[in-house]
C-alpha cells in the first residue's frame, strides 16, 4: 500500500507495506482515540487488519482485528452509540456482514453477524431517522435493510424488490427532505 503525501504543491508517495496476496477495501478513522487517522483494511493474509497512524503519514504498529476469511467489503460507523468507530465487513464465505465493536484503545470484538447476505455489496447510515445507524445489502434482485435497535443489534430484515443485478450500493439522502431519512441508490451493471 502507497501513501501519497502532498505537500501543497506535489504528491510524494510513500510505501506503507507489502501485504502478500493483496487488499480489497480500506477505510480511514481514529480507531484508538488519540486524534490521528488509523487505517483499517482487507488483506488476503491477514484478514482484517489497523494500521494505527502516528500523524505523520508513518504508521507504527498494526493488529489483526479478524483473521482471514473472504471479506470483500468494510465500512467504518458507530454503530452501537458510543461514539467509536466500529467496524462492518462482509464475509462471502459466510455470506454474512459482521460487525465488530470498538472497545478502545484499538481493540475490538466480534458483536453481531447479520446472516444471508448473498452478494458482498453492503452499505451503513441511518436509514429511518431514529439516529442508529442501519445496514442496507444488496443482493440478486432485492436489497435488504437491517434496521438497528441501538447498541449494535438489528431487526429482521425489510425487503426491498429491485428489477436488475446490483454491483454497488450506497446511502444517502436524495430528495432533500432534510429529516435524515435516507434514500436508497443502487448502481445497475
Ligand atoms: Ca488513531
Ligand atoms: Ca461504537
Ligand atoms: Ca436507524
Amino acid at each position: 500500500m502507497e501513501l501519497f503525501l502532498n505537500d501543497g504543491a506535489a504528491f510524494s508517495a510513500r510505501l506503507v507495506g507489502e501485504f502478500n496476496g493483496g487488499s480489497y477495501d480500506l477505510a480511514l478513522a481514529d480507531v484508538n482515540d488519540d486524534a490521528r487517522l488509523d487505517v483499517v483494511m482487507i488483506t488476503y493474509e491477514n484478514g482484517i487488519i489497523v494500521l494505527f497512524g502516528e500523524g505523520n503519514g508513518n504508521f507504527s504498529e498494526r493488529a489483526i482485528i479478524l483473521p482471514a476469511s473472504d471479506f470483500r467489503a468494510l465500512r467504518i460507523d458507530d454503530m452501537n452509540g458510543d461514539r467509536r468507530p466500529d467496524i462492518l465487513a462482509s464475509d462471502n464465505a459466510t455470506r454474512s456482514i459482521v460487525l465488530l465493536t470498538n472497545s478502545g484503545e484499538g481493540k475490538f470484538q466480534k458483536w453481531a453477524e447479520i446472516h444471508q447476505v448473498l452478494s458482498g455489496v453492503f452499505a451503513n447510515g441511518d436509514l429511518d431517522g431514529d439516529g442508529n445507524n442501519d445496514v442496507a445489502s444488496g443482493e440478486e434482485g432485492r436489497i435488504a435493510l437491517y434496521l438497528s435497535n441501538g447498541k449494535g443489534t438489528f431487526q429482521k430484515e425489510r425487503i426491498l424488490p429491485l428489477g436488475s443485478s446490483i454491483y454497488d450500493l450506497e446511502a444517502r439522502d436524495l430528495d432533500g427532505d432534510d429529516d435524515y431519512q435516507r434514500d436508497s441508490l443502487s448502481f445497475d451493471g
